[in-house]
């Protein structure tokens, strides 16, 4: 592993003195969900008898560049050197990089020469659909266990952090990038500025960066609570972004709202090359028209964070009550997708299996073991028909309607899901 790993030496948990974008070193912190264990962090039953660590879990604000961020940093050595989280048991997923495939080459024009490096690029996914395409791939991923699953299935994969020191081995060897991609990367990653320093040493002028990560906005107003956790260091504005990339002379040149994962932004981002004192928002309408809209959802407000962590405590209150509820009437509750997500909920309302008797999944690395903090049993989806509990509680929520339409047959034999987002409801 490089040195970025080694940079936290023996040290676990971290606090963070001063903003990771502008260095301001008063951040308020507006919400306090742990300290809770990290949430891929699944046990087998040989240890469930051993002391299970938890780790603090409380997120501030930035009042000077926006960002919201966790107030301590939990190693990532403790997080993702074997990782249990794969998009490819999705069809939601596959066909969301098909998609995202596709808009790269429509707007990058990629043809068979061009390098595609995708950051974060897990068990190869992603490339998948950029090699069907026919250009050449490179993934770069820290966690061995997804790596070694990547390189087998034929997607070239460096087991590494991206860093500066690895981007410059990757022009040696295989020249610049036509299109670096990271999916859900860039918010698990503590130095940004190292990271888009080595962004731009892949990047020629020609060449696009295209992130996506779950928006602040949805987060905030659909109540997306359990999508904070240690994973996730930063939770992204446009206007937070957009400071962070000046401060690397990058150009936000495009901006979309994505249904994905509760609601996300795909973000195009170019080396700049705009003429000096030239306004930078001048020709692009969807990145003036989002910073307008997070001015008026408040955004910039410090009191907007503070009523979202009220609203956090009624949904856990809500959902508490209804599933306790159930329970009195003997029904049966078992929930669906052992999700990071699901393991905040579980954690932080503190329902165990003495309220879900079990979770069912679809990750054969899942199946078999118990879900952190709780130790909830999970098994095999085909197990929703077999048993047919009275409820489900959908923990993947960002996957509900691919759940419903797979267990129609349970829904049809009088089965019941509940959704937690964006708000709490039996279907
Ligand atoms: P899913 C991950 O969070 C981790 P998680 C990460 N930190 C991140 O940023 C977000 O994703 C975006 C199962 N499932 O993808 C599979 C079924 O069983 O929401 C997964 O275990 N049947 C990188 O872990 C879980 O649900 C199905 O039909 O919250 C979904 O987890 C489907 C569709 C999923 O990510």
């Amino acid at each position: 592993m490089d040195s970025f790993a080694s940079h936290w030496g023996k040290k676990e948990v971290t606090k963070v003195e001063k903003c990771r974008i502008c260095k301001n070193p008063n951040l308020e912190t507006f919400i306090h969900l742990g300290p809770l264990p990290i949430p891929n962090g699944f046990l087998k039953k040989s240890e469930l008898a051993f002391h299970e660590k938890s780790y603090p879990l409380d997120a501030a604000f930035c009042q000077k560049c926006g960002l919201v961020q966790l107030a301590h940093i939990t190693s990532p050595k403790v997080m993702f050197k074997n990782y249990a989280y794969v998009p490819s048991t999705s069809t939601t997923m596959v066909s969301h990089f098909n998609e995202l495939s596709n808009y790269a080459q429509k707007i990058a024009g990629l043809s068979s020469k061009d390098l595609v490096v995708d950051i974060g690029s897990n068990d190869g996914t992603l490339l998948k659909s950029f090699n069907k395409i026919g250009v050449k791939t490179l993934g770069v991923d820290p966690a061995t266990n997804l790596a070694r699953i990547a390189n087998r299935q034929g997607i070239k994969t460096i087991n590494n952090y991206f860093t500066q020191k690895v981007a410059r081995q990757i022009a040696a060897k295989y020249g610049l990038a036509k299109v670096i991609t990271a999916t859900n990367v860039v918010a698990h990653i503590h130095d940004l500025h190292d990271l888009f320093e080595a962004i731009k040493i892949l990047l020629s002028k020609d060449s696009i960066f295209i992130a996506e990560f779950p928006y602040l906005v949805d987060l905030l107003e659909k109540v997306e609570f359990d999508t904070i956790y240690q994973e996730h260091l930063s939770y992204f504005s446009v206007n937070s972004l957009l400071k962070l990339l000046s401060m690397h002379h990058l150009n936000l040149v495009n901006v979309q709202r994505l249904p994905i994962h509760g609601g996300s932004l795909r973000c195009v981002v170019k080396v700049k090359s705009l003429a000096k004192g030239k306004n930078p928002l001048v020709g692009r309408p969807k990145v003036e028209k989002l910073l307008d809209f997070e001015i008026k959802r408040g955004l910039l407000l410090a009191d907007t964070y503070f009523n979202f962590a009220k609203k956090v405590e009624n949904v856990r209150h809500d959902l508490v009550s209804l599933l306790l509820a159930l329970r009195s009437k003997n029904k049966r509750i078992v929930g669906y997708g052992a999700s990071a997500k699901g393991n905040i909920i579980t954690n932080y309302c503190k329902i165990g299996p003495e309220i879900i008797d079990y979770i069912v999944d679809s990750i054969p690395f899942k199946q078999g073991k118990y879900t952190p903090g709780m130790h909830i049993p999970i098994f095999k989806e085909s197990k929703l028909l077999e048993n047919k509990p009275d409820y489900v509680l959908i923990m993947a929520w960002n996957f509900a309607d691919e759940i419903i339409e797979k267990q129609k047959e349970y829904r049809r034999s009088g089965g019941k899901f509940i959704l937690t987002v964006p708000k709490l409801r039996i279907v």
